[in-house]
């Protein structure tokens, strides 16, 4: 069929699934980084890449992908996403078709579901933008700061309580980095599975501040291998997101369904979709 050959390439739900495969591929092949996978910092990439989203102005967002550029890519909170976007570079060159804000989402959800955790239902469409999109600094939350700056932030994004206890849960995953961010240390003793243990240990371990010269984080007080930010505590302290800790700590089934539904919302929030159906891509175990 040469006037369909010739045509613009309109790539299928299995199209996606290939780049699904090949990110899965790649974690496994390349177990050689920190806890032996990149899953972490792949969802880390994806949520940085989305959690810009301004609701009143409508900017920032998935949408784009202006973290490849500069000043965004500069910006503190995104330190060690490098690590990330280089990863998916052989990725892009296998299937150029595949826009990097699709691409950076997708493999998000693909980290997620080959770490164990919930489907992830996703769609494509993101457009990539130029070097004016990039969001002004300052939209991503910091780790010393206390509820009314959690929900200020998330708030801008249209997230309630529930939502953005049920997103922090992504703390199971990886660790902090102190040539990134300053802190240091994974938050359970699994961090490349995805589980309700990041709220299990908020609730039933001890913590206290960390002794060192880095920035105040805190330990727990049973093994001091762990680690909380204070942004982490506010999540105990705060009687309102205190509720929703409680309920994930207790039933994994629940944080599964709820961070998935906040997941997917947080990766779509300002893109300009053109279809509905969103597909659940299969995990390659
Ligand atoms: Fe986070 N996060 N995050 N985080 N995050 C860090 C690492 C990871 C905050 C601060 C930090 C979310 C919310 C918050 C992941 C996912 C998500 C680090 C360490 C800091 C600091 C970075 C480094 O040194 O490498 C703060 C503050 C918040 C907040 O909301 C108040 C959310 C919503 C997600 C998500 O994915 C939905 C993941 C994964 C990591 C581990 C990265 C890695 O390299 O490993």
């Amino acid at each position: 069929d040469v006037a369909k050959a010739s045509g613009p390439f309109v790539p299928t739900k299995d199209d996606y699934q290939k780049v699904y495969d090949e990110i899965a591929r790649l974690l496994v092949e390349k177990d050689d980084y920190d806890d032996g996978s990149y899953g972490p910092v792949l969802v880390r990439l994806a949520w940085h890449a989305s959690g810009t989203y301004d609701k009143e102005t409508g900017t920032g967002g998935s949408n784009g992908a202006t973290m490849r550029f500069a000043p965004e890519s500069e910006h503190g909170a995104n330190a060690g996403l490098k690590t990330a976007r280089d990863f998916l570079e052989p990725v892009k060159a296998k299937f150029p078709w595949i826009t990097y804000s699709d691409l950076w989402t997708l493999a998000g959800v693909t980290a997620i579901q080959e770490l164990q955790g919930p489907a992830i239902p996703w769609r494509p469409g993101r457009q990539d933008r130029d070097v004016s999109a990039c969001t002004p600094d300052g939209r991503l939350p910091d780790a010393d700061k206390d509820h009314k700056h959690i929900r200020g932030i998330f708030g801008r994004m249209g997230f309630d309580d529930r939502e953005i206890v049920a997103l922090i849960g992504a703390h199971s995953l990886g660790r902090a980095h102190a040539d990134r961010s300053g802190y240091d240390g994974p938050w359970d003793f699994s961090p490349t599975v995805f589980t309700n243990e990041f709220f299990r240990l908020l609730v039933e371990e001890k913590w206290a501040w960390k002794k060192w010269s880095g920035p105040d984080q805190y330990t727990d007080k049973t093994t001091k291998t762990l680690m909380m930010l204070p942004a982490d505590l506010a999540l105990i302290k705060d009687k309102e997101f205190k509720k929703h800790v409680d309920r994930y700590a207790k039933d994994s089934e629940v944080f599964f369904k709820e961070f998935s539904d906040a997941f997917v919302k947080l990766l779509e929030l300002g893109v300009p979709f053109t279809t509905d159906e969103r597909w659940v891509l299969k995990a390659t175990s």
